[in-house]
């Protein structure tokens, strides 16, 4: 049935040392020629080669041409008998024609505005050449570009160019993934860096011109980035060159091309008056992951794809300490958990959960997930909670050290530990090969002076898998006096066992235990609690992320509560006042503590506990929390919104930004106090896109955005990333009841341009984001959101796939709207010719 299994892994039966491609440009018929020396690795194999999409124009072997009796043309691909192959090494040579301008699936080499770009992972490449394209092959390429754009790049080095060609060489190998191709009327900004051996490398940022006004922060990111990994992991920089180009259609994030990265523009351009805090944020972050590639994908690559975590977890782990360093830590660690639960944990708890290493797969671009990615990040993370961050470091020194050049699996990673550290974790591989979310139970017990923690752990069956081994769960606990003193000091308890006891001894008092400090382990705790205790925590845990996370679950228990019918805790009401006032406290930390939980996190916790969810009576509990919380607070919160307003210009540094935060998170508060009215002034009087989209978003909240909204689009319709945040910002903050009717309103909107990708993810997230309004009881939402599945499916298989998580959470609703889900589902099954990417994606969703 096409799928792909694990366990029938075989290497490849022939070696590829080199590669020569020769492209000559046009937009309805580009000639790839392609030369690949190859060497049987045993006797009478046929060879292989992928090719999908692909006209043949020749095709030879040391010159001779093939007849047609030698091989065999399937739409998968080339097959050559091995009676028509030499014995020994060989050059096989091809040449086939490829139409880019008609390639709107944005794989291989496609066209965005007049350029040329590729998009080659996971299985693109195939699209361009006929090709072993897995990336256990790993070979050194030779490219030609004929083409009449002023910029033409490839991989590596330049070697060579004149009007109208460029070569280039890339001395290192490497799979066809990271293969990349650009060609077009580009400029860049330059920038140089020195590395730690004293080897100068040119950096360029290449963008369409216009947009070169919004590189500076991104060529500093990428030096801090350099430079960071040379600190942090000894890692240098091995081309003397650095290019990276910006894209207006791409399906993801960004791209980690040997020497060539290719970047949604989303994630390059950034300006005070177009970009937010956030967007600055993340672009340092994923140009730093990008980089980081360099070493952790490109030098150490995977050997088949369900080893995909092995460079996606540890890159993202790497990525996440970077913002880090870069930032503030322990706001950043809240900020990624957030992520962890809001797209991982929902992930682990439906139809789609999957182990950070699946053993199989239809299609390969569906396990691009929060899984691989985030729980993949996770999983590195408690390896180096258990071996400690010196033998972290030299766990990873022997990584490079005996990997380098390697395609490599989850078993090389672990035995790289295992060997550093004398430890057995056998039973932590777990961890990569299980699904689920762990469920953490905790009692506890005092006498004598000795405090007894009794955990017991149980991870719910998933698909495919109904026994879940118990995992090995580092879980870092620190001890509070009750006066607050901290009697232990974070300590990491190793639990292995389903049941298990930790004791600690010589305590003069019963304390209050913190639990999972920094959240060390990828699990829902649950202790059965009282909202003094979490009150007492929110005061005064040490551990920055286990007091923010108290006052997270003393809120979470008080909406969840006000979903029936309860009035707001005065516990957590109080224990808010107190906070927002703490000068001690960071305003980025006090934004955090200030923000609500989200409607879908609040669904997602009542259906882990077996509860109703009902996004209509979540909504409003939300709704009528903020509103209580603005009543009581009102005069502090009105104060610190005076107070947290940042002088001079617009600095994207996490300080400024977490002033901006800590005023926004203010101000939507206020706005149910005062008639939106401050709100509608800064929009008048914002100098940044933080302050202004901030202050938009809480117009739309309060459903007075009308003015703004129009205003905002007259004057940024010729911006398109802007032109998104206008998209998404009203759909998914207006009021549910509204949600639907928008989107269809704004689908019709001439600027709505559903082949490009961030504009169909801003219409539809936006939808999908406004909790209540997706979930409307009629079912608009939902039809809405498959008709435009549909649609896009024949054109862009693998963003309309991704974007069909939305679903995922079906299993969560009444039954009225679990049938109206799942008739869509359904429908969208249905659907004559669908990809196989929606096709596996709505099967695995229905179960
Ligand atoms: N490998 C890319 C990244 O995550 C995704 N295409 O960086
Ligand atoms: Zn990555």
């Amino acid at each position: 049935d096409g799928t792909t299994y694990l366990s029938d892994y075989r290497p490849y039966p022939f070696t590829l040392d080199h590669v020569s491609l020769t492209f000559r440009l046009a937009p309805k018929a580009t000639r790839v020629k392609a030369a690949l020396s190859l060497a049987p690795r045993e006797e009478g194999a046929p060879l292989h080669l992928d090719g999908e999409e692909l006209k043949l124009i020749s095709l030879a072997i040391d010159g001779q041409a093939l007849k047609p009796a030698d091989y065999l043309l399937t739409e998968a691909g080339l097959t050559i008998h091995p009676a028509a192959l030499p014995e020994g090494a060989f050059t096989l040579e091809t040449e086939v024609e490829i139409a880019p301008e008609d390639n709107t699936a944005l794989e291989g080499l496609y066209m965005s505005k007049g350029m040329y770009c590729t998009q080659c992972e996971a299985e693109g490449f195939r699209k361009i050449t006929f090709y072993p394209d897995r990336p256990d092959v790993m070979a050194r390429f030779h490219v030609r570009i004929e083409g009449d754009q002023s910029v033409l790049l490839s991989n590596g080095n330049p070697v060579g160019h004149g009007p109208g060609w460029a070569e280039w060489d890339d001395p290192w190998p490497k799979p066809a993934y990271l293969f990349a191709l650009v060609a077009g009327e580009l400029v860049a900004t330059h920038g140089t860096f020195t590395t730690m051996s004293g080897k100068t490398v040119d950096l360029n940022i290449w963008v369409r011109p216009g947009d070169e006004d919004r590189t500076a922060f991104a060529l500093g990111a990428l030096a801090r980035a350099m430079k960071w990994d040379e600190e942090a992991y000894g890692r240098e920089y091995d081309l003397s060159l650095f290019n990276l180009v910006a894209v207006d259609d791409f399906n993801m994030g960004a791209m980690e091309n040997k020497g060539l990265n290719i970047f949604n523009s989303k994630l390059v351009l950034a300006s005070p008056e177009t970009a937010t805090d956030l967007d600055y944020e993340r672009i340092e972050g994923v140009i730093g992951h990008e980089y980081f590639h360099n070493w952790t994908g490109d030098r150490i690559t995977c050997r088949d794809w369900f080893q995909l975590c092995l460079k996606e977890g540890l890159t993202v782990f790497r990525d996440q300490s970077f913002t880090s360093d870069m930032r503030l830590g322990p706001v950043k660690r809240i900020e990624d958990v957030i992520t962890l639960r809001g797209r991982q944990f929902r992930e682990d708890a439906g139809p789609l959960s999957h182990p950070p290493r699946p053993d199989h797969y239809r299609e390969i671009n569906n396990f691009y997930t929060a899984t691989v990615y985030e729980k993949g990040a996770e999983v590195v993370g408690m390896l180096k909670t258990l071996v400690g961050p010196e033998g972290y470091r030299k766990a990873l020194d022997l990584y490079f050290e005996r990997h380098d050049g390697q395609a490599c699996t989850i078993e090389d990673w672990i035995k790289v530990f295992e060997d550093s550290s004398g430890r057995d974790l056998s039973q932590f591989k777990h961890w990569y090969t299980d699904a689920g979310t762990p469920r953490l139970k905790v009692t506890d017990n005092f006498k004598d002076g000795t405090y007894t923690l009794e955990f017991t752990q149980e991870t719910r069956p998933t698909p495919g898998q109904p026994e879940k081994p118990a995992r090995h769960i580092p879980i870092a606990v620190g001890l509070l006096s009750p006066n607050g003193d901290e009697v232990v000091p974070t300590t990491v308890l190793e639990m292995t066992g389903d049941r298990q006891s930790f004791t600690f001894t010589g305590l003069g008092a019963k304390p209050v235990p913190s639990i999972l400090r920094g959240f060390s382990a990828p699990v829902v705790l649950e202790r059965e609690t009282s909202a003094e205790e979490q009150a007492f925590l929110l005061a005064n845990d040490t551990d920055p992320f286990n007091r923010w996370e108290a006052g997270r679950n003393l809120a979470r228990a008080t909406l969840t509560a006000m979903t029936v019918g309860a009035e707001p805790d005065p516990a957590y009401v109080e224990a808010l006042g107190a906070l927002i006032g703490d000068e001690s406290l960071s305003p980025a930390f006090r934004a955090l503590i200030l923000r609500l939980p989200g409607e879908d996190e609040i669904a997602q916790s009542l259906f882990t506990a077996g509860r109703t969810v009902d996004p209509d009576a979540i909504h409003r509990a939300r709704h009528a929390l903020m509103a209580t919380l603005a009543e009581r607070h009102e005069t502090a919160l009105a104060h610190l919104f005076d107070a947290s307003a940042v002088p001079g210009p617009y600095k994207p540094d996490a300080a400024s930004a977490g002033l901006r935060s800590l005023r926004l998170a203010c101000l939507s508060l206020l706005s149910l106090r005062d008639d939106a009215a401050r709100a509608r002034a800064l929009y008048a009087s914002a100098g940044n896109m933080t302050e202004s989209l901030g202050a938009l978003g809480i117009l739309v909240t309060v459903g007075k955005a009308e003015t703004e909204l129009a205003a905002f689009r007259k004057r940024w319709q010729g911006n398109p990333l802007v032109m998104d945040k206008w998209f998404v910002t009203q759909l998914s903050l207006c009021p549910p009841d509204e949600a639907p009717d928008l989107a269809a309103r704004l689908a019709a909107d001439p600027l709505f341009d559903w082949r490009n990708p961030n504009r169909f993810r801003s219409v539809l997230g936006g939808l999908s984001a406004n909790h209540a309004g997706f979930h409307r009881k009629d079912g608009a939402g939902y039809r809405f959101y498959a008709d435009w599945l549909i649609r896009l499916d024949p054109l862009n298989p693998q963003t309309a796939a991704r974007m069909s998580t939305a679903f995922e959470t079906w299993a969560r609703y009444d039954k009225a709207r679990q049938e109206k889900m799942r008739a869509e589902l359904a429908r969208i099954a249905a659907q004559p010719g669908l990809s196989r990417d929606l096709g596996e994606m709505t099967a695995r969703l229905l179960g």
